[in-house]
C-alpha cells in the first residue's frame, strides 16, 4: 500500500472524443501511467477470466460492467505500479461508479483533476467507425448505445466535478496536436 497519496487524472469523453490518443501524449510529455478501463476490461475478455464472457457481452452491447469489476481491476493496477501519477481513462462512467470507486480505493479516491473532452457526435461516430481495430463495439449500432450510455450516464458525472471545481473541459475538435496544445495549458498550469 501506498503512504503517499497518488495523483490522479480522471480523462473522461465520450466514445472517440480522443481520450486515449491524449492520454499517449500526456504519458510522453508529463510521465503518468496511463490506466485505461476499457483497456483492463479488454485484456479480461482476451485472458479468459471469470468475467471475461459478461465482460465482452456487456461491451459489444455498449452497457457498463458492474462497478465491482472494473474497479478491482483499477486498483491491482494502481497498486502494482511504481508510479504515484495516474491517467484513468474512460473511468468513472456512471455516478454508481464514481461512488463505489471513492468507497473501495479511498486512499487517492478524490482526483486532482478531470479533464472532459468535449467534442460533436458526429465527429465522435465518424472517428469511431473509421478506426478498424477490430474492437467488438465499434459498430453503428453499438456506437447509438455508447453515445445513449454516454449522455445518460457519464455526462451527470461530468457535472458532479464541475460542481466540485476540478473539471477541465477542452475542446475535443480539431487535430490531435490543436487539442494537445489545450491539454498542455491544464498541466503546465499545475507546475
Ligand atoms: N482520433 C483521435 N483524435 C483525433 C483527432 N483529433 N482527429 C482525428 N482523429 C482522431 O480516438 C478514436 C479514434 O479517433 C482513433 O482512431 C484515433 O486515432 C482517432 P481515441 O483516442 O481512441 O478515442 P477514445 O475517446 O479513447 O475512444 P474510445 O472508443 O476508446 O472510447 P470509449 O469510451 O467508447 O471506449 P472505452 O474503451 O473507454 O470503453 C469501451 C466500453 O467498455 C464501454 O462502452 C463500456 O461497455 C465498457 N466500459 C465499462 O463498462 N466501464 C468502464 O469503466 C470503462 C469501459
Ligand atoms: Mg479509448
Amino acid at each position: 500500500s501506498k503512504e503517499r497519496s497518488p495523483f490522479i487524472t480522471f480523462v473522461l469523453g465520450g466514445p472517440g472524443s480522443g481520450k486515449g490518443t491524449q492520454c499517449s501524449r500526456i504519458v510522453e510529455t508529463y510521465g503518468f501511467t496511463h490506466l485505461s478501463a476499457g483497456d483492463l476490461l479488454r485484456k479480461e475478455i482476451t485472458m479468459n477470466s471469470e468475467n471475461g464472457a459478461m465482460i465482452l457481452d456487456t461491451i459489444a452491447k455498449g452497457k457498463i460492467v458492474p462497478s465491482e469489476v472494473t474497479i478491482k481491476l483499477i486498483r491491482k493496477a494502481i497498486e502494482s505500479a511504481e508510479n504515484d501519477k495516474f491517467l484513468i481513462d474512460g473511468f468513472p462512467r456512471t455516478e454508481e461508479n464514481r461512488i463505489a470507486y471513492e468507497r473501495i480505493v479511498q486512499i487517492g479516491a478524490e482526483p486532482n483533476i478531470v479533464l472532459f473532452f468535449d467534442c460533436p457526435e458526429e465527429v465522435m461516430v465518424k472517428r469511431v467507425l473509421s478506426r478498424n481495430e477490430g474492437r467488438v463495439d465499434d459498430n453503428i449500432d453499438t456506437v447509438k448505445e455508447r453515445l445513449k450510455a454516454f449522455r445518460s450516464l457519464n455526462l451527470p458525472v461530468i457535472n458532479h466535478y464541475s460542481n466540485k471545481g476540478v473539471l477541465y473541459k477542452i475542446d475535443g475538435t480539431g487535430t490531435e496536436d490543436e487539442i494537445f496544445e489545450r491539454v498542455r495549458a491544464v498541466f503546465d498550469a499545475w507546475k
